[in-house]
């Protein structure tokens, strides 16, 4: 952090220290800040960098950020998905790099151990550490739901978050409430936005979040003691300024119409759109049809099957059936960057597809080629959510003429 550091904070190495010490590998470090790149392509002044191995300069001099990571009604899936990554040695890395000072789950201590663990890490690094909470929190009957060491879970959160330096709600359970708060919501079940409306939070929805969106912003606070830009729903605007449906790599096939219209259907084993399957992706802020999960490409909802349910939205998630159609509110143009996947059939000129060449030409014949074979499998000629007349902005319907008119 910036300026003269905490006497707390003295005590705890740099990254750089750390990796060092453990025999952690550079090449593991410059990989993970190459990941965190991915993640925030802008908005993070620690990631703004021109490679991985620039941000690992930069953040191997940051000190170790200490974190409590505090949970209440939850499924531990916003731990699993920091942790649970297809490189073990990242899970690894990780706990390197911040200092989880207390995590009932992972910690090796519990009960009365646990708890004055909990509270010397509060004491010792009072008004510096990063308080990360996990979960809803039981607001009915005197949050009597859910007590810790005998304490209602609104009074530790009172206590722990209200002498952080940080707070950060992890997952759409500590952000809104998420599923304990779905109806008929027994417990009463809040976030922590909630408890603390004074409070500088940075909520981090999605069940459960990406965790690079996690990382990112716990260093850029160790780092200059500052949070990046948040939206309207105190989500950092790096991880969450787009929608799932301008980037999903199932857009084309929208643009032209081709929707899934039954789970293990031809059309959903050609991975056309799934829309009509109830798919959110237009209606939700997040970064996963980019920032896939675990490292593994296409591990996201969208990529292996799955509708969105738009897990990242408070007025979407648990809160709109799962299956549901939703209306199209946003203006849905095909971008200009993507291919064809149908090419109008007969229009091609020889002229124009002599002058662009031969790489055009290929593309083009790629479009034909898809086009013949979308064109054998049956499309649906209306689209529920929109009117029969669609205009601009709504999808077509037309599997036969693809997106408007791509010269
Ligand atoms: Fe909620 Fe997170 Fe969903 Fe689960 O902790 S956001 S239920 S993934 O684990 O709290
Ligand atoms: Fe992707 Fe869903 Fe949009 Fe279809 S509706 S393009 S599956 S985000
Ligand atoms: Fe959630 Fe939708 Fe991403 S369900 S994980 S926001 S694709």
């Amino acid at each position: 952090m910036p300026g003269r550091l905490h006497a707390s904070l003295r005590t705890l190495d740099t990254i750089d220290e750390r990796l060092i010490r453990c025999g952690i590998s550079r090449r593991a470090f410059v990989q993970f800040c190459s990941s965190l790149m991915i993640a925030a392509p802008f908005g993070l002044a620690i990631a703004d960098k021109k490679t991985p191995e620039d941000v690992a300069q930069g953040l191997g001099k940051v000190i170790r950020p200490p974190v409590i990571w505090i949970a209440f009604q939850d499924c531990t899936g916003c731990t699993e998905t920091l942790l649970r990554t297809s490189h073990p040695d990242l899970g690894d890395l990780i706990l390197h790099i911040i200092s989880l000072e207390y995590h009932e789950t992972l910690m090796a201590g519990s009960g009365a151990q646990a708890e004055e663990a909990l509270r010397q890490a509060v004491d010792k690094y009072s008004g510096k550490y990063v308080c990360i909470v996990e979960g809803s929190i039981p607001t009915r009957d005197q949050g009597v739901y859910m007590k810790l060491a005998g304490r209602p879970a609104m009074e530790v959160l009172a206590d722990v978050a209200g002498k952080a330096g940080a707070i950060i709600a992890i997952g759409s359970c500590a952000a809104w409430g998420g599923i304990p708060s779905a109806d008929p919501d027994p417990t009463g079940a809040v976030g922590v936005v909630d408890l603390l409306p004074k409070k500088t939070i940075v909520n981090i929805p999605g069940c459960p979040p990406n965790p690079y969106t996690l990382l990112g912003v716990v260093l850029q606070f160790a780092d200059s003691g500052r949070l990046p830009e948040l939206d309207e729903e105190r989500r950092p605007k790096f991880a969450y300024d787009r929608d799932i449906h301008e980037h999903c790599p199932r857009r084309a096939h929208f643009d032209a119409g081709h929707f899934v219209k039954q789970f293990g259907d031809q059309g959903h084993r050609e991975g056309w759109c799934l829309y009509e399957m109830g798919c959110k992706g237009p209606d939700t802020h997040a970064g996963c049809s980019t920032r896939h999960f675990n490292e593994i490409p296409d591990v996201w909802p969208i990529g292996i099957g799955a509708p969105c349910i738009g897990c990242t939205e408070k007025s979407i998630a648990f809160r709109v059936p799962m299956f549901k159609v939703i209306q199209i509110h946003t203006r849905a143009e095909p971008p200009e960057t993507y291919a064809p996947i149908s090419t109008p059939q007969g229009t091609i000129s020889p002229l124009a597809t002599g002058l662009v060449g031969v790489a055009a030409g290929a593309l083009l014949g790629a479009g034909y080629v898809a086009s013949r074979r979308f064109s054998s499998a049956p499309c649906d000629q209306s689209v529920p959510g929109s009117t029969p007349s669609a205009g601009p902005g709504t999808p077509e319907g037309d599997s036969g003429t693809g997106p408007k008119e791509q010269t």
